[in-house]
């Protein structure tokens, strides 16, 4: 379990970074609608892969796998993106807006393995 958790943290951080970094550019706002969750094939909110709302009741939803490198999350939940290779593993955390890190021009990767994200209220957040 060591083993799993210590790397899930680390990638966390560097998440929060990139998501840091990219707050304050000039196309921050990204392309998504309003109320949205978006994730793109490409960085920088390039090759739309969804663009719809997501709620903590729609369970899954899936994106092509290993395909997500930049996200935008205007909805109200922490968006939660998982990698299913071998055995379930959410590898992103994405916090509502206007929160540092709700977009992520770069996921970079060690992120672009995500195969499903799921909705979570913010007071109980993503699966660790
Ligand atoms: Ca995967």
């Amino acid at each position: 379990m060591r083993r799993i958790l210590l790397p899930v943290a680390t990638l966390a951080v560097a998440a929060g970074a990139i998501g840091f970094a990219g707050a304050g550019t000039a196309n921050a706002s990204g392309p998504c609608g309003a109320g949205h969750f978006c994730a793109y094939r490409a960085n920088d909110y390039v090759g739309e892969l969804i663009d719809r709302p997501i709620h903590p009741s729609d369970g899954d939803v899936n994106v092509l796998d290993n395909a997500t490198n930049s996200v935008i999350n205007h909805t109200p939940y922490d968006i939660c993106g998982v990698d299913g290779a071998g055995f379930d593993q959410t590898i992103l955390s994405v916090p509502p807006a206007p929160a540092s890190g709700s977009h992520r021009t770069q996921i970079g990767s060690l992120f672009n393995k995500i195969d499903w994200f799921y909705a979570r209220d913010v007071a109980r957040g993503c699966d660790t």
